[in-house]
């Protein structure tokens, strides 16, 4: 199959995901053409690849549009792409506004069906904005087929946009060649012997409750020596500097920034913090799961359905950093049992069976 693919190419999970399907489609020997404004974050750097192609959106400006017209502009590039390339589909990941595009590009073309995946924030904040609502669903109904990375993703998609749609799940995935446990030779680094070392992975928005993330922290280091790994960067990155500073707890955390070999920092930790206010998926537990770190998490979304309470680690209410904290010392105190469940669990998230159900719904929708 020849495969476009859109996404937001830097840094965030709906992104990764979608490079890293493309990855999986171009070993099975599929044809993948990424359509972005700039190369994804997860191709730069890899080797050749004769089946995998980048196509640049450049965006014109002109003094009288007051925004540049970026939707325009990519919708234009993908119409060229299926026209010259032949695509069969394009998959868009986010609703927002990839899905619309696509489908627009499906009709000036006249060629490709479309296959749309919601990753989260596109339908519970903003495929809910009031303003985008309309546009978002109507996008979402066109399309040829229509997936969400969970249950829970699914069940907000039909209650919030009330779409009149199936919603497949197709959950999100690693390949466990690349997401696995690895010597933890940088943890020497960090943590001295003895000490603990947490980690938080995040683009540091409000509903990732980072300063949560150093609550919990802080009442961990209340009953044993610990460190904490901040990776990633976003708006809340100086409210977690002021909380770790209020909570005396400044010195014990490490902020790493944006960071793209995430392995050898997994595999060193000992527990990963995910207290989010919403998460449809949580690649980020996924990825610390497959590493052999268990995950102390909140109940949000479908963060349930990926760590399993008692098993990939275990799952509180959103903003109880008492007992996440409790729930962390729980599992310090008994790593093996843990480390054994998290890597059990990220098992039932194989690249290999859910890339194999993303190919399964492409032949249904060209059949
Ligand atoms: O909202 C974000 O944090 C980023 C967003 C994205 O699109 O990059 O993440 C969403 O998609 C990921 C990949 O499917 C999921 O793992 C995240 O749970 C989801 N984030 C939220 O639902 C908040």
């Amino acid at each position: 199959m020849k495969i476009g693919i859109l996404c937001y190419p830097t840094y965030g999970g709906s992104g990764v995901v979608a490079t890293e399907l493309g990855k999986e489609l171009a070993r099975r020997g599929h044809i993948v053409h990424f359509i972005n404004s700039q190369l994804p974050v997860r191709l730069d750097g890899d080797g050749f690849s004769d089946k995998i192609f980048f196509h640049e959106v450049s965006v014109p400006n002109y003094p009288l549009f007051s925004h540049p017209p970026y939707t325009l502009a990519l919708a234009g590039r993908v119409v060229q792409v299926i026209k010259e390339q032949g695509l069969d589909l394009i998959h868009a990941h986010y609703a927002v506004p990839h899905s619309l595009v696509a489908v627009l590009a499906r009709e000036i073309s006249g060629q490709a069906r479309v296959v749309t995946t919601l990753h989260g924030t596109d339908i519970t904040l903003v495929g809910t904005e009031p303003s985008f609502l309309d546009v978002t669903r109507y996008a979402i109904e066109a399309s040829d087929c229509v997936t969400a990375v969970s249950a829970s993703l699914a069940r907000d998609t039909r209650e919030l946009l009330a779409v009149n749609k199936e919603v497949h799940t197709v959950y999100n995935f690693v390949n466990p060649d690349i997401y696995r446990p690895v010597p933890p030779a940088i943890r020497e680094v960090y943590v001295g012997e003895g000490e603990h070392l947490l980690i938080h992975i995040s683009n540091f928005r409000p509903v990732k409750r980072v300063p949560d993330v150093i609550e919990v922290f802080a009442r961990v280091r209340e009953s044993v020596p610990a460190v904490l790994l901040l990776v990633g960067d976003g708006p809340q990155h100086c409210h977690a500097l002021a909380k770790a500073r209020e909570l005396g707890v400044s010195e014990h955390v490490c902020f790493l920034g944006q960071q793209r070999e995430v392995v050898p920092l997994l595999s060193a930790s000992d527990v990963m913090l995910l207290p989010s206010e919403q998460e449809s998926f949580g690649l980020a537990a996924l990825e610390a799961m497959a590493c052999g770190v268990p995950v102390v998490a909140s109940t949000a979304g479908g963060l349930p359905e990926v760590v399993a309470d008692g098993i990939g680690g275990r799952l509180l209410p959103v903003g109880d950093t008492r007992g996440m904290a409790a729930a962390t010392l729980e599992i310090l105190g008994n790593p093996r049992r843990w480390r054994e469940g998290a890597l059990e669990r990220a098992q039932n998230f194989s690249s290999t069976r859910w890339v194999a159900e993303y190919e399964a719904l492409y032949r249904q929708v060209l059949a």
